[in-house]
């Protein structure tokens, strides 16, 4: 057997992961689901594989129930059932719920998602925590734009393992959305706007990443991040 065949199937035995709690203002919600809408793999831990799914928007089971308050600038984390146990990329995105919506029920479809932070290679590559910050951590963390206008948003995190990502489709999306309210925010304008689907294609280079042997570059999907 190849090497990179022993890798990959040594990486399959790993769990999977959920991302079903906010750590606001450094504590952490006590039960799944209270902020964050509940996703499809609550029982799997199942990643989404196809980047033309509607499931790449919030990849949820069911509306939303609550919604947490963070200031514009603060840390908010989120939380991994129970580790982010593969490499890769740990994105995050943020729409802005419509002032006649419901955030319960609003469906993000179209051009409404800005990138706020992205947790991606530190050269040289590899496949180890050194290489990719995220990995194994319980808690990933990403700073509300201190100029994201007050209101009503989903947070959308999104971890990518790229374990399986030597073809196309291999890449897993673990990801979810959180329902925040934005306090003391400033008058910035985000963007680029980009939607899911759409905003990833199979065959990006960020999505389509083979290990071994190891590339010497690394280009996370999507937009760039808003600088405000
Ligand atoms: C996330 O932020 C918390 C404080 O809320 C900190 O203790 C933790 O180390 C941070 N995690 C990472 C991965 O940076
Ligand atoms: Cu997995």
């Amino acid at each position: 057997m190849k090497l990179a065949t022993v890798l990959a199937l040594a990486a399959t035995a790993q769990a999977h992961y959920r991302f079903s709690k906010l750590v606001i203002n450094g504590v952490q919600e006590a039960a799944e689901w209270t902020s964050i809408r509940m996703t499809k793999n609550y029982q799997s831990n199942g990643g989404v594989t196809s980047v033309t799914s509607p499931d790449m928007r919030c990849y949820q089971a069911r509306p939303g129930t609550g919604t947490a308050t963070v200031a514009a600038g603060d840390v908010l984390g989120f939380v991994a059932n129970a580790a982010v146990t593969h490499f890769g990329p740990v994105q995050f995105y943020m729409a802005k719920v419509p002032e006649s919506a419901d955030i319960n029920t609003w469906d993000p479809a179209g051009n409404v998602w800005f990138k706020i932070g992205s947790i991606t290679a530190v050269p040289p590559l590899g496949s180890g925590e050194s290489t990719w910050p995220a990995y194994n951590k319980k808690v990933v963390n990403v700073t509300i734009p201190k100029n994201v206008p007050s209101g009503n948003y989903l947070v959308r995190v999104e971890s990518i393992a790229l374990h399986q990502a030597q073809s196309v489709g291999g890449a897993q999306m673990y990801l979810s959305c959180a329902q925040v309210k934005v306090t003391d925010g400033g008058n910035g304008t985000p963007g680029p706007l980009v939607a899911f689907p759409g905003a990833y294609k199979p065959s990006d280079p960020g999505l389509l990443w083979s290990y071994y042997p190891i590339p010497t570059t690394y280009t996370a999907p999507g937009p760039a991040v808003w600088e405000g």
